[in-house]
């Protein structure tokens, strides 16, 4: 058993053991109340869902086991000195529960290395799709071509015992992000670079080949990536990605089927689509305007109209979240190291200074605040990746860290098939008559 696999078996019968006498002793206790507005709204507020890879608090943003973007940044190896977390430690940590070694985040990207082979009839699958096809589509596909490979789907049509569902499960985990880059690269050449495809380079680290692979040699569009992909990777377990994925693997689906389910809703303009429909709206102003440089009482006439059009302002918002997010503020960072004086980045920062009023003075929104996906797109033109409905699968690609981890726990700690209760309006209209 190789020496992760191995750690998190650990790590998952500690951990089974404490969850059995929790509920022993506190299983009754309630956590919550419902009201009627929250089946109708979303179920916003409610608890439900246990997920161990990260926590979100409203006022101050994500932490991924216990620590923040700022305090990953300090305390996760990097590949250059003074660099950018790599994002296996990430999943070391979301894994495991705790930080790694220098030598444990290079034994990930060895692992996913040796692991990253990508069978012939994928590329088939999605060489079968019209060039048009939106990315994220092709991604999917791709994503489900690669389900032939899964380790769980084939144990478990053997006859596997409940007790061991994890450990496929693992496998079929450590394969799938092994193989993302190539395949979301793959996507990325066929459609935007003439079919042109770059082999991967064994001594990468897995965000560094991802950019190689792209065709982006420059370091710091490595570097951007090591951020980008560590910064995306989870959000605790209610997002629609998260929960997808945890309730379409709850149904014993494997980790193929569970990922692709999950990416399917990051597809979703209102979830991962974001970032794409953020540079577009950006674009679309600029073009309107005839400027690349807007002024703010440029941009808020232009917010203003968007609204008055019924549309919502992409980036900004958020379900849980109430305070500028940190992501957003680490890409924030990172523009001001990298291209402090980049137009379009310019243009990010003058509309974060101009849209939050606005949306606060419509009175309805509960965060006028930037989400991740505010800013993430003009750090990617910079560099010359402009084709804005790539966006999204960089997202999936990092999301996968997050899902995936949270999977194996799934499978570790026997969770079960979710089910929750629905009801009709007529059902509702009863009960309040007390019939
Ligand atoms: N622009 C204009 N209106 C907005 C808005 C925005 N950015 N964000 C919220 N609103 C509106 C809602 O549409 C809603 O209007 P309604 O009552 O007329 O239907 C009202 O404000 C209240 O919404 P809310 O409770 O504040 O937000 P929510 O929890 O329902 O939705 C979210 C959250 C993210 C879907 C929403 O803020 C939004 O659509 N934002 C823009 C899209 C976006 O950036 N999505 C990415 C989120 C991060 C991610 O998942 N990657």
């Amino acid at each position: 058993m190789g020496i992760i696999k191995e750690r998190f078996k650990l790590k998952a019968d500690a951990a089974n053991a404490e969850i059995k006498d929790l509920l022993k002793e506190h299983g009754n206790k309630k956590i919550g109340e419902v009201t009627l507005a929250q089946i109708y709204q979303g179920m916003r507020g409610i608890t439900g869902l246990v997920s161990e890879t990260s926590l979100l608090d409203a006022q101050e943003g994500i932490r991924f086991r216990g620590y923040s973007i700022p305090e990953l940044q300090k305390s996760l190896p990097t590949a250059i000195p003074n660099g950018e977390p790599l994002p296996e430690g990430l999943f070391y940590l979301m894994l495991i529960g705790e930080l790694p070694t220098e030598e444990d985040v290079h034994h990930v990207t060895n692992v996913w290395q040796r692991r990253s082979h990508v069978p012939t009839h994928v590329f088939k699958a999605i060489d079968a799709l019209p060039i048009s096809t939106h990315p994220m589509t092709m991604f999917v596909v791709g994503v489900m071509a690669l389900q032939t490979e899964s380790d769980f789907a084939r144990e478990y049509a053997k006859g596997i015992s409940k007790k061991d569902y994890w450990n496929p499960t693992y496998d079929d985990v450590m394969d799938l992000i092994a193989r993302l880059p190539r395949i979301a690269a793959y996507i990325y050449r066929r459609k935007y670079k003439n079919n042109e495809h770059i082999q991967p380079d064994g001594l990468l680290d897995w965000a560094g080949n991802l950019a190689h692979m792209m065709g982006f040699e420059d370091e710091s569009f490595k570097e951007l990536m090591r951020l980008y992909m560590t910064i995306h990777a989870d959000h605790e377990g209610g997002n629609v990605s998260a929960h997808a994925t945890h309730l379409v693997g709850s149904a014993l689906s494997d980790p193929y089927l569970s990922y692709a389910a999950g990416m399917n809703g990051l597809a979703g303009p209102l979830h991962g689509l974001a970032n794409q429909e953020v540079i577009k709206w950006i674009f679309e102003m600029q073009k309107e305007l005839g400027t690349d440089n807007p002024s703010k009482e440029q941009i808020e006439d232009y917010v203003k109209k968007t609204i008055a059009a019924g549309k919502v302002v992409p980036g900004y918002g958020h379900a849980v979240l109430r305070k500028t997010d940190p992501r957003f503020t680490a890409q924030m960072e990172f523009g001001k190291k990298h291209m402090p004086d980049d137009k379009l980045v310019n243009t990010v920062w003058k509309i974060y200074e101009t849209v939050p009023p606005i949306l606060q003075s419509l009175g309805k929104i509960k965060n006028p605040w930037p989400n991740v996906d505010a800013h993430s797109g003009a750090l990617l033109v910079h560099y010359g990746l402009v084709e804005y409905e790539f966006y999204t699968v960089l997202f999936a690609v990092s999301r996968a860290l997050g899902v995936l981890a949270n999977l194996c726990w799934d499978r570790a700690l026997g969770f079960p098939i979710e089910r929750p209760k629905s009801v009709t309006t007529s059902a509702v209209k009863r009960w309040l008559k007390g019939e």
